[in-house]
């Protein structure tokens, strides 16, 4: 049957379910849609008989969707859907999947290459020609190169473009490469699931939501982080009478679907799980026969969680013992099936590798990892590398920048632009950056570090669709078309079983864009490493590795997704083998003693971080269903949907600050760091007392974004403190506190 074609009995958040003339069951608990024209008439419309369709995967997250593109005769893209063979995302976008043609369609895209010039003493862009652009930016890569080395010149990257540059600079023989969504996103659930089950949780998630009969949320909320088929799985998974626990001081919208929710203190989560494990130990709950079998240091455990009682986590946590006690019962009752779900944008306080430990232990302790509504053992399809000479090998990178933190295993974002401030004992200096699909400004915290470190380069490109703020600091800017213009790299999904799709485009560039990969082979070309990009068209590139792979680009136009049988073996573990953990022991390391010879705690400890002084709040941030950080917030049609964050203020502060729904107010940290910009207030009992909450990605500095600029606040303005993780440098973002002024800080100054 097809899927797409069926009443939902989805009770949850509705994901655009638009078959070809389909129509999207509107009974939602959560209208994610609002009233949108743009997104009614997308519901309301069928595909004409005459729109062709093109293959491709999403870009407006990085969950990679794949999906088909519908243009018309004049060649507009009309819509785009979920490609109803893609495993995936089960066939459905999500709302701002949905939305992704407004990242073509936007007026305000970047146009043409743009290059620093000063004109009457002020600095500014004047167009440039991708000859002279390009011309330039190879003639200042080469002026580091002789005189630094290739190693100097850095990359930060996210997204598709990555990997192109990625290859550019292994070509050239610069590693000195990172991404914010390791040091800034998940690197620390990474760690402490790895040093406690010997791998990555990577994503997706292989957790088995859709068979779950318990989903534990600790601080990841599901439904407003909306990535696809987790959402999916989740809505199947309430229906099926599952249940969900959520820790969150917040009443996110996860919350509110759960039959507990515990609204914890921030900052305090690895007490609650220390007292989880004493309950379950105590209470003899925990998978005996599971724990013997495979873990390592469950002696050591239990003596360890001995003193953590609910009673002692009550004292800490405000959750009330009996809450506690209760919680574990149920996810001891769904064992194995359960969930700790590891969340995902995990920097919050520091502790955090700790605190993903704490996650990964309980999964031990219920038996959850290679069980049936636990977590599954994931598959992919490797891609073939297309040939090319051998990469050269640098005398130092990303590890040795970050070699400060043991475990890290990708470059770290912030220890990368430390780099480029020269100081004595600065052995590895940073001179020409890189930046590509990634607003750093808004997603690296800590604004001095980033203006220090720009400050301190000889050369700067950035490479974007739009004009984010991350542009205004560039010596060159380069325009890419956006993933419907574009060919790209193949999408191999890791998922229960292999999968792969293509993106091919479906309009031709608009205005003087042009891909990344084209970029990278005419710098590569420039720089004398031609030879590594011996093809004129990446589409040579994808029909080769299709080749390899049994299939074939004329196929894939016409399919898109190809889903590939498992080749591993089953999905869970075969309890009558003797399944070997990739953990130095082979087991489930309850105690670490990889963690305890590098002079960290062996087991989660907890300990309390700083709490907002008189007349602060914590500063609290997440997701919004219908945006994507801050690259969302100018497409015309997302931005129809929400234009501008709003502070959510618990009515206890209201009532003594005397603030009012609707209200304009600034904020001021506790670095008196003040927001540039005003945001107005909601008044919500769905948040503690204790902190205010924003959805990230907004307050844009740039005017050129028409619609985003000026509206509403950027979180990350005000997190100039950071926590750091000293196992894999993780920056903490969540130990930031605000004060609420009423008044204009910048009546006088002009902005
Ligand atoms: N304060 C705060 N900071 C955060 C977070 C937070 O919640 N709060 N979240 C953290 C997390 S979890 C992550 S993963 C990171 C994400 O951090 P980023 O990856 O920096 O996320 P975005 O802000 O979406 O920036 C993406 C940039 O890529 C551009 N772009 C979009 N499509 C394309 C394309 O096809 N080609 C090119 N060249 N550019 C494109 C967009 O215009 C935008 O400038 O941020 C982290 N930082
Ligand atoms: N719509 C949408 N979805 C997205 C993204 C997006 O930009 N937009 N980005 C994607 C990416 S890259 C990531 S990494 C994920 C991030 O999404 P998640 O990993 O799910 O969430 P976080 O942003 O870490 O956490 C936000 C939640 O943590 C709660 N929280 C704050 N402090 C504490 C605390 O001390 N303890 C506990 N228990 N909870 C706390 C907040 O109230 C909030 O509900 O989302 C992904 N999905
Ligand atoms: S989850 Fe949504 S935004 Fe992300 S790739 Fe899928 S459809 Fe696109
Ligand atoms: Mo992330």
């Amino acid at each position: 049957m097809n899927k797409l074609m069926t009443t939902s009995r989805r009770k949850f958040i509705k994901i655009s379910a638009l078959g070809i003339g389909g129509v999207a069951a509107t009974a939602s608990a959560i209208n994610v849609f609002g009233a949108n024209s743009y997104l009614d008439d997308l519901v309301k419309q069928k595909v004409s008989k005459e729109f062709k369709r093109t293959a491709t995967y999403c870009e407006v997250c990085f969950w990679k969707c794949a999906a088909w593109a519908y243009t018309n005769e004049e060649g507009e893209i009309k819509k785009i859907i979920g490609n109803e063979d893609d495993t995936h995302c089960e066939g459905r976008l999500c709302p701002r999947g949905t939305g992704g043609v407004g990242m073509y369609t936007d007026e305000d895209r970047l146009k043409t290459p743009l290059i620093r010039t000063t004109v009457n003493g002020e600095e500014t862009f004047r167009k440039a020609s991708w000859e002279e652009a390009l011309d330039l930016i190879a003639s200042k890569f080469k002026t580091v190169i002789d005189s630094h080395g290739a190693e100097s010149i850095a990359l930060i990257k996210h997204g598709a473009p990555g990997a192109h540059l990625e290859h550019l600079f292994q070509a050239f023989g610069s590693d000195t490469i990172a991404e914010p969504a390791y040091a800034q996103c998940r690197g620390p659930r990474e760690t402490g699931f790895k040093s406690t089950f010997g791998t990555w949780v990577g994503s997706p998630e292989p957790t088995d939501i859709r068979d779950t009969k318990c989903l534990v949320l600790i601080g990841s909320h599901i439904g407003e982080n909306m990535h696809n088929s987790q959402v999916q799985e989740m809505s199947d998974a309430i229906d099926n009478g599952a249940t969900i626990i959520t820790v969150d001081p917040r009443l996110s919208t996860a919350a509110s679907k759960s039959k507990h929710w515990l609204a914890i203190k921030p900052a305090t989560d690895i007490a609650l799980m220390l007292s989880w494990m004493n309950v379950l130990i105590e209470e003899g709950l925990y998978d005996k026969a599971y724990v013997e079998k495979y873990g390592l240091g469950f002696d050591e455990l239990k003596e360890h969680v001995k003193q953590f009682t609910p009673e002692w986590a009550y004292g800490i946590t405000t959750i009330k013992p009996d809450e506690i006690r209760k919680t574990a019962r149920v996810m001891a009752h769904a064992a194995p099936s359960v969930i700790i779900h590891p969340g995902r944008h995990v920097v919050w306080y520091g502790d955090d590798t700790q605190r993903a430990r704490a996650m990964a232990i309980l999964n031990g302790l219920l038996g959850s990892w290679g069980r049936r509504g636990g977590f599954y053992f994931k598959e992919s399809i490797k891609v073939p590398k297309f040939p090319h000479p051998e990469y050269h090998h640098p005398k130092w990178g990303w590890k040795e920048i970050g070699a400060k933190y043991p475990l890290a295993e990708m470059g770290i974002t912030s220890e990368v632009l430390r780099a480029a401030i020269p100081s004595e004992d600065n052995k590895y200096p940073v001179k020409a950056l890189m930046v590509a699909g990634t607003n750093i400004t808004k997603s690296i915290p800590d604004r001095k570090l980033l203006e220090e470190a720009i400050e301190a380069l000889d050369f700067m490109v950035v490479i974007d669709t739009m004009p984010m703020d991350v542009t205004g600091y560039a010596d060159v800017v380069l325009p890419e078309c956006t993933y419907l213009e574009r060919y790209d790299g193949i999408r191999s999904a890791t998922n229960r079983h292999p999968s792969i799709a293509v993106r091919i485009p479906a309009v031709t560039p608009k205005y003087d864009s042009k891909p990344v990969w084209w970029m990278a082979k005419q710098i590569g070309e420039r720089l004398g490493v031609g030879e590594y990009f011996n093809y004129n068209d990446f589409k040579e590139v994808i029909e080769w590795q299709l080749k390899e792979m049994g299939t074939s680009l004329e196929e894939m136009e016409k399919i898109g997704v190809k889903n590939y049988p498992r080749k591993s073996g089953p999905l869970y573990l075969n309890e009558n083998e003797n399944y070997q953990f990739t953990t130095a022991s082979g087991k489930i390391e309850f105690y670490s003693h990889e963690l305890k010879n590098l002079g960290f705690d062996p087991m989660p400890v907890y300990t309390s971080h700083p709490e907002p002084p008189q007349g602060f709040y914590r500063l609290n941030y997440g997701r919004a269903p219908m945006h994507t950080f801050s690259r969302t917030a100018n497409n015309p049609n997302l931005n129809d949907l929400m234009d501008e964050n709003k502070l959510w203020v618990n009515p206890k502060v209201a009532r003594i600050l005397n603030l009012k729904s609707g209200q304009e107010v600034w904020l001021r940290n506790q670095d008196d760091i003040t927001s540039t910009f005003s945001i107005k207030v909601r008044v919500t009992e769905r948040v503690r007392w204790d902190s205010v909450y924003m959805v990230h990605g907004f307050g844009h500095q740039n005017k050129k974004l028409s619609r985003a600029n000026g509206k509403g606040i950027n979180d990350t303005q005000l997190i100039s403190k950071i926590a750091v993780d000293p196992i894999m440098g993780g920056t903490g973002m969540r130990g930031n506190f605000v004060t609420i002024l009423t008044e204009n800080p910048h009546k006088n100054t002009e902005i």
